[in-house]
């Protein structure tokens, strides 16, 4: 198998020293630094796409992301160097009154794994937080999360604030497992996602990266 190759196994398998290791020697090897990135981008793709079959679970993706990060660090100088930027910025929070976190960490785990920027805002996001970020980063789309059917609404206004900040330009991605593609239509947001995998394909599309 080429090392490239194996770095995506190692990003798979969450293997955190293997994927520093190897990242590290194809950069010794002076090997394309978008070659690197895009092997470890398919690591994570292939976690995502495991974890949405319920083949891999929560802590695979974590301890994938894990591995990504530490590779990612060997990597960033070079990206840099060559100009390689993330795809495209993005914000991500839970909504007003929510405190629930873990899905919402595993759809900018996967954001990120996918080469986007992410500004994670956190739990408990007021809608004007969320319209600030999109202004302050320049970001083109939103994710939203809620897990209460109690703060729904709250996904509601954020949906409505960040549309009278922002416009149509900036796409608004909705979850949680209380929301529904019906609900998504209700509040006037641009796309719902049913899980963190998904959630990549569909910011993909919103944005057409
Ligand atoms: Co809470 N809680 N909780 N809780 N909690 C639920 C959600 C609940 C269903 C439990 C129950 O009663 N059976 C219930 C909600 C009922 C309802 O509203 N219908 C509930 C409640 C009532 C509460 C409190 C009100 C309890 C209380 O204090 N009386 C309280 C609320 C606090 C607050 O937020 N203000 C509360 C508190 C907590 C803890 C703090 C203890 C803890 C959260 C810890 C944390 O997140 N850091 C907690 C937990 C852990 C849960 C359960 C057990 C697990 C949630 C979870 O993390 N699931 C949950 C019951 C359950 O789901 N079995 C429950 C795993 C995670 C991977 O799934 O977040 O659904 P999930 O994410 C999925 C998809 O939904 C989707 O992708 C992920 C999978 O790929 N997704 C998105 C999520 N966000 C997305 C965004 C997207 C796209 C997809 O695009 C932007």
């Amino acid at each position: 198998m080429s090392e490239l190759g194996e770095l995506t196994d190692a990003i798979e398998r969450g293997d955190r020293s293997a994927a520093s290791e190897l990242t590290r020697r194809a950069i010794e090897l002076q090997t394309d630094s978008r070659a690197v990135l895009d092997a470890l981008v398919a690591g994570m793709a292939r976690v995502g796409e495991r974890f949405r079959k319920q083949q891999a679970f929560v802590p695979e993706v974590m301890i994938a992301a894990r591995a990504m990060k530490a590779a990612m660090a060997e990597v960033e100088p070079r990206l840099v160097e060559a100009g390689i930027r993330p795809d495209r910025t993005v914000v991500i929070g839970t909504v007003d009154g929510d405190l629930h976190d873990i899905g919402k960490n595993l759809v900018a785990m996967l954001w990120r794994g996918a080469n986007f920027e992410v500004i994670d805002l956190g739990v408990d996001v007021a809608p004007h937080r969320f319209a600030e970020a999109v202004e302050a980063h320049g970001a083109r789309a939103v994710g939203l999360s809620t897990l209460l059917t109690t703060t729904m609404p709250a996904m509601a206004e954020a949906v409505k604030v960040i549309q009278a900040a922002a416009g149509s330009d900036v796409k608004i991605l909705v979850g949680g497992a209380p929301v529904t593609p019906d609900w998504a239509d209700r509040i006037g947001a641009d796309a719902y996602a049913p899980d963190a995998a998904t959630a990549v394909d569909v910011v993909r599309e919103l944005i057409a990266v």
